[in-house]
């Protein structure tokens, strides 16, 4: 029987936890604290991978230790289930999105179970169940009604491949689909968005509250992602055009500097500036305009690439000197930034500079970089600095000649009343003066685009808005949610560029809920990144069929305590998250504003340094590693191989070791011969010390997410305890099963089948799970003892087991609390104590 047949512990303790359910976190009667644990939910593509079984494993650890430390703790799963992948596959195979997905679902709750994650399998969710998507709608209903979801004509992100929009988040570096990986192009198309860029400030500036609790990566970019700019709008009046012309500009100190405006080639201004222009410069920018459609917004802001643009023959007038300034349409300037215009100053601008020098426009300095400002550094030559020749007055190096602008600090120069004043001051007296002659004001510019959520395919949440045939915008009725998706039965899913719904003729055609007239059902469905931007709401009660979710149940558990995930959803999914908390908590369902207080990003499970794919043959397989070592020898090399930050190379890790070391730890429970109701304090001191040590550390290594020291900590123990059972104190002694018990507990962490079969082994009914913590005795824990002799009028009364650092006022204050101390003093009075820490203390009394 000393045997460790992991397949047989897996057999026998996975149906006794499915009948305790130790992990239910529901009853309101509990009176523990609470936890919510929560890990992002898999999208089921197919079974559970290696990146799976390491973000649970992970996750796992922290909802387990939690549960030992006393607490209520909510750990739920469901599965994000709509979404293109479902869509492809089941054109592909000509079957419907819902066969794929919900048989996905089964296979992966198979392997979930068997890996044993302690999920809460009563409050499971599928966000493409109706009784899930329903709330999607309704909170789509809310935010139209706030006017936070709206309609928009634009420029959109096209993928060519899904025929689909994207959102520009979707939309990686390179210019491609994260999705299909084809090249996105600009396509004009009217789409509902969401007002995202509404809540820029409170999601910018309510990042310093997840400051040390979120990694400073995902910080800083959703930072960069929001991209606010701090500067100023002005106003150019043109020549033979009632309104005035807006720009954005980060540096109003310039404005003297401006010698041309640029605008957008696609903007709605660049269009009809020319619309009244000579036949020839229509033509050209026709043609120009042709020629920008076809490139990336990410070429486009690339710097060093050859500046293109046309002249549009008109004339804009600077507000502060009257200059006429020439009128450019150039695809540097993004319609879709600002106000899609923009001031030239080549002197100070590298974009600027490169169109003047390629176009031969006029280049004017009005800063001086050359002058000191303090915090700034003066531009000096090497040769000058080495002669020590500074002169006060070096001329500014000539952008012209020298191809570079001037971007740095300096004094101003060429510009009337601002000469000689610093950056700073200039942009304060500009902004001043814009502002009380009405031609100008402060401004702010974000980077963030409002959130286009219309797309059109199948398998998501249909937009709950019904088009009257004059065009209005009607909401469906909240007592007729959901507007459940039809069958597939006869739709094309083939993307074609206009969502298939609109070709289900008995669902798309209703009648006007206002006036009985026919109507159409909007045919798009939802980005799913709305499906979890509250989807850790539902799971507090997912069977909820009245509401959403029950705002005191959010009151209770949320906002999320430890959220774990991978980094790859640093901006998308977590700034959406954080948008919709917010608009929940201005609607009032919420009251906290952040979703998520503390998050852990795990890292990636490689191979041989790379990410596994099946196109390079490098795909280990999570079901054959199970089968081979054991879900628990896998749990355990997930938290073994590093800190869980890092990327795990599969390659560089051993789960045949993992396995091994399981198989030690669980054989001492099987050597343990006393019996559970033995007095510890009878055990072998030194083994007791290292048990409580680690009872003391451990907690600690875990909220530090150091679970790789943990688990080093926990093969430590093991050895000492070893060595105590075959050449110590013996099988039989205290020490030896409090260290068991210990290792049990831990390892409940990392390996909880081993775990479990331990605590049974050692004489306790399951599940160790739900085993509490052992508080360290404080006693127990001095580093490395020396044993003091206390002395009471010249005889040992007490050895006393105490730290070679301890204090003299430290030991005689233990002496005299010894019971054998105070039981040899009886009544009488002590007259004089003579301390020699660490190693003495003598007592002398008189009657
Ligand atoms: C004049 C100027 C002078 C500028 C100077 C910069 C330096 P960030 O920091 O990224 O917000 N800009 C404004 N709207 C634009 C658009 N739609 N497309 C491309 N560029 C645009 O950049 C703000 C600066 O980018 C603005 O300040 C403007 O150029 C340009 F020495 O105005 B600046």
């Amino acid at each position: 029987e000393r045997h460790y047949d992991f397949a047989a512990i897996q057999d026998k303790w996975l149906p006794v936890w499915d009948e305790l359910k130790p992990f239910r976190s529901g009853d309101p009667a509990d009176k523990r604290p609470r936890k919510y644990v929560l890990d992002m939910f898999p999208y089921p593509s197919g079974d559970l991978h290696m990146g799976h079984a390491e973000a649970y494993a992970l996750g796992d650890v922290i909802a387990r230790y939690w549960r030992q430390q006393g607490f209520n703790v909510l750990h739920p799963i469901g599965w994000d289930s709509f979404g293109l992948p479902a869509e492809n596959a089941a054109i592909k195979r000509g079957i419907d999105p819902r066969e794929w997905t919900y048989d996905n679902i089964e296979q992966q709750r198979t392997s979930m179970r068997r890996y044993a994650a302690s999920f809460d399998w009563d409050r499971v969710l599928h966000t493409s169940d109706p009784e899930y998507y329903k709330w999607n709608q309704w909170l789509f209903l809310k935010m139209y009604e706030k006017g936070l979801a709206y309609r928009k004509d634009s420029w959109v992100n096209w993928d060519p491949v899904d025929q689909t929009v994207l959102a520009n988040e979707q939309v990686l570096p390179d210019g491609t689909s994260e999705r299909s990986g084809a090249l996105v192009v600009k396509k004009k198309l009217t789409q509902w968005y969401l007002k995202i860029t509404d809540y820029a400030d409170r999601l910018l500036d309510d990042l310093n509250q997840l400051e040390g609790s979120w990694p400073s990566k995902v910080l800083s970019m959703q930072r960069n992602w929001i991209g606010r700019s701090i500067g100023a709008d002005v106003d150019f009046e043109v020549e033979g055009r009632a309104e005035k012309v807006t720009v954005f500009t980060t540096r109003p100190d310039t404005l003297h500097g401006a010698t041309f405006m640029v605008v957008a080639p696609d903007s709605e201004l660049a269009a009809e500036l020319v619309s009244g222009a000579a036949p020839d410069v229509r033509t050209s920018f026709q043609e120009y305009l042709e020629f920008v459609q076809k490139s990336s917004e990410i070429d486009r802001m690339t710097a060093d690439r050859p500046k293109t643009g046309v002249f549009l023959n008109r004339y804009a007038i600077n507000p502060v000197n009257g200059e006429r300034l020439p009128i450019w349409a150039a695809d540097y300037v993004l319609a879709d930034y600002g106000h899609g215009a923009v001031m030239a100053v080549p002197a100070h601008d590298q974009r600027d500079l490169d169109f003047a020098l390629a176009f031969d426009l006029p280049i004017r300095v009005v800063v001086d970089t050359n002058a000191p400002v303090t915090g700034a550094i003066p531009v000096i030559t090497a040769e000058q600095l080495e002669s020590g020749e500074l002169p006060d007055d070096i001329e500014p190096l000539d952008p012209k000649t020298t191809g570079v602008a001037l971007a740095g600090e300096g004094r101003m120069i060429n510009s009337g009343s601002l000469d000689g004043l610093s950056k700073r001051t200039a942009i304060q007296r500009i902004i001043e003066r814009l502002e009380s002659e009405g031609t100008g004001r402060a401004a702010k510019t974000y980077r963030i685009r409002d959130w286009l959520i219309s797309r059109q395919r199948y398998w998501g949440t249909p937009i709950p808005i019904i088009h009257g045939q004059d065009g209005s915008l009607i909401p469906v009725p909240e007592d007729q949610l959901p507007v459940v998706l039809p069958p597939t039965e006869g739709l094309d899913l083939q993307p074609k560029g206009q969502s298939p719904l609109g070709a289900a003729e008995d669902w798309v055609n209703v009648a006007n809920p206002l006036d009985g007239t026919p109507a159409r059902r909007d045919p798009d469905t939802m980005d799913t990144f709305v499906d979890s931007s509250w989807y850790f709401l539902r799971f507090l009660d997912p069977n909820d069929d009245t509401k959403a979710f029950d705002p005191a149940e959010a009151e209770k558990w949320a906002p999320v305590d430890q959220y774990v995930g991978g980094v790859t959803h640093a901006i998308l999914h977590l700034l959406y998250a954080r948008f919709i908390t917010k608009v929940l908590f201005d609607l009032g369902y919420v009251s906290f504003t952040e979703p998520f207080s503390a998050l852990l990003n795990q890292g990636m499970v490689l191979m041989d340094g790379s990410a596994m794919s099946k196109s390079k043959g490098n795909l280990v397989r999570l079901s054959e590693q199970l089968d081979e070592h054991g879900v628990d020898a896998i749990r355990l090399t997930m938290a073994f191989a590093g800190p869980p930050e890092d990327d795990i190379d599969w390659a560089d890790v051993s789960p045949a070791a993992s396995a091994k070391f399981l198989a030690r730890a669980w054989r001492i429970a099987q050597d343990v011969t006393s019996s559970p109701d033995i007095d510890w304090k009878t055990g072998d001191l030194s083994l007791r010390r290292t048990t409580h040590r680690f009872l003391a550390e451990i907690p600690g290594l875990v909220e530090a997410f150091k679970f790789n020291v943990v688990v080093a900590k926990i093969m430590e123990l093991v050895n000492v305890t070893r060595k105590a059972i075959d050449s110590g104190p013996g099988a039989a002694d205290a020490a030896v099963r409090e260290s068991a018990e210990a290792i049990a507990m831990a390892l409940n962490l990392f390996a909880p089948y081993t775990a479990e079969d331990m605590w049974s082994q050692l004489g306790y009914p399951p599940p160790v799970a739900l085993a509490q913590w052992r508080k360290p005795s404080p006693n127990l824990l001095v580093d490395d003892s020396i044993t003091a002799v206390v002395q009471v009028d010249g005889k040992v009364r007490d050895r006393l087991e105490v730290s070679p650092k301890i204090s003299g006022d430290e030991l005689e204050a233990l002496a005299r609390a010894s019971a054998s101390v105070i039981r040899s003093v009886g009544d009488r009075e002590i007259v004089n104590v003579i301390v020699r820490a660490p190693r003495i203390v003598n007592i002398a009394t008189r009657s």
